[in-house]
């Protein structure tokens, strides 16, 4: 397959990431509610917060958002009609992440990984076991089916000929990624997701696992994933990135280069639903989709700016 160059990829698209180093804070996030996750978080941290704090509350902002179905309370549930819920942040300072898998019941799921990473010497819960931690550090459980996400899965269950594990992008894209600078070379990222509507139960997705749905390093850069899952977690996405940046590339580069080594693997992969972000400690931001029918709407909080924008497609 012939490769495309990042420069004819930029020419033949419209919108090229801002690329000016930053004097303050920067937040970049996922789809549309990044912008009121990033404006939260922006809040939080110019109200004295850490940037860890900005970014697990920016992010509780999705999670606690009926609307939103595919993150926290509201999101998709898998296949038996639970809702599971997948998430992780990460500090690039101290290179440490705390992560929940498959937890239920508990509306805040960014806000329990967050408890991982600083109560506990693990990295990764998972389950039954997750939810007790939960409890025990004092998260309260509940339904997290609304009526809404209850008559979708009651339909889906319906239907002779439902897709099973079937990423529907009309319904399951709402994933959360959020990259975060303080400005001052300190580096998190955090990630929070329902996964796959309709997912077999158990099933994790690439959002909790560090390397994969996210991963910071004050040394060189954030990155941030949504999209398939399944497919991502093969390419270690948001590592992959990052090293890409430590040889030398733009954020922007980076993620073109993360997307265009998955095509030269696999050619198939050119069909996949794949976006990434990346950040690096000047504020300088990167922004990329596999192809224009599953194209990344990122928010971009900047300089006291809330915007979103259309990521780069490769394809
Ligand atoms: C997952 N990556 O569980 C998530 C889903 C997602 O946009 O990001 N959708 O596979």
């Amino acid at each position: 397959m012939k490769s495309v160059t990042g420069a004819a990829v930029l020419a033949a698209t419209d919108v090229r990431p801002s690329t000016a180093a930053t004097t303050g804070c920067v937040f970049l996030s996922t789809w549309v509610h990044g912008k009121p996750a990033n404006e939260r978080a922006a809040e939080v941290f110019k109200g004295g917060g850490s940037l860890l704090d900005a970014v697990e509350k920016g992010i509780n902002v999705p999670e606690s958002d009926p609307a939103v179905t595919s993150v926290g309370y509201g999101g998709l549930p898998n296949a038996e009609g639970e809702v599971e819920l997948d998430a992780a942040i990460m500090d690039g300072t101290r290179h440490r992440a705390g992560a929940v898998a498959n937890l239920h019941s508990i509306k805040n799921p960014i806000s329990v990984a967050r408890l991982v990473l600083e109560k506990t010497s693990h990295t990764t819960l998972a389950g039954e076991g997750a939810l007790r931690f939960a409890l025990k550090v004092g998260f309260q459980a509940e339904q997290l089916l609304t009526p809404e996400s209850l008559k979708k899965w009651r339909e889906w269950k319906a239907n002779p000929q439902r897709k099973t594990f079937w990423l529907d992008p009309t319904t399951n894209h709402d994933t959360i990624g959020m990259v975060a600078t303080d400005g001052q070379g300190h580096l998190v990222a955090g990630c929070s997701t329902s996964g796959l509507g309709w997912k077999i139960p158990g099933r994790v997705g690439d959002s909790p696992l560090v390397g994969c749905g996210l991963f910071a390093d004050d040394n060189i850069g954030a990155a941030s994933a949504t999209g398939d899952g399944d497919l991502m977690t093969n390419y270690c996405t948001s590592i992959s990135i990052i090293h890409y940046m430590a040889r030398g590339a733009s954020p922007q580069d980076a993620c073109l280069e993360l997307l265009r080594h998955m095509v030269k693997t696999d050619p198939k992969n050119r069909e996949g639903d794949v976006c990434v972000l990346a950040l690096n400690p000047r504020g300088e931001v990167g922004a990329a989709s596999m192809h224009a029918r599953y194209r990344l709407k990122y928010a971009l909080w900047r300089n006291g700016e809330s915007q979103l924008l259309d990521a780069v497609a490769l394809y």
